[in-house]
């Protein structure tokens, strides 16, 4: 039986997921103004995944009989003191998205969706690996230090391509 407290769950993530999107594109746009065309790349890459993430949860809510509401996004921060701000708030975000994702499957297991509950389960992963990619890019921020922003910039790159390798493998 389909659970009206899911779907108006699976709804509200449409919008968490399509608000990462635009955050993200909202960095990316920033850092490329800044002149830092590693890190715009790494945030515009990262704006496109969200955007697929937002399209699979619209895909599997029409998909299971519920109907996908397609929400207006609120206006991101447009401007960031500094990288290392943007990225405690890239991870603050993930961790938000993380706590967003565990409640869906909490009230799956509550009204018995285990078909969403079992779905959802690429999400729970998919957010264990981010939150772990992000930690990466502040230890190495701590550890270039901010003087370096030039090798941090060229390095953030391959630090993308590192895991995206690592999840079609
Ligand atoms: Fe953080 O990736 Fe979407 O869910």
């Amino acid at each position: 039986m389909l659970s009206s407290k899911v779907e108006e769950l699976m709804n509200a993530q449409i919008e968490k997921e399509g608000y990462s999107s635009l955050l993200y594109l909202s960095m990316a746009s920033w850092a490329e103004s800044k002149g830092y065309p590693g890190i715009s790349e790494w945030l515009y890459a990262q704006a496109d995944e969200e955007k697929n993430h937002m399209l699979d949860f619209v895909h599997y809510v029409n998909d299971w009989l519920w109907k996908a509401v397609i929400p207006v996004l609120k206006k991101p921060t447009a401007s960031y003191s500094n990288v290392k701000v943007l990225f405690n708030d890239v991870m603050s975000h993930e961790q938000f998205i993380s706590a967003s994702i565990n409640d869906i499957v909490a009230m799956c297991m509550e009204e018995r969706d285990f078909t969403t509950q079992n779905w959802l389960q690429g999400f729970v992963a998919e957010q264990i690996e981010e939150e772990a990619s992000v930690q990466a890019i502040l230890d190495k921020l701590n550890l270039v230090g901010e003087h370096n922003m030039y090798m941090f910039d060229r390095d953030i790159v391959s630090m993308r391509n590192d895991s995206s390798s690592e999840d079609t493998a």
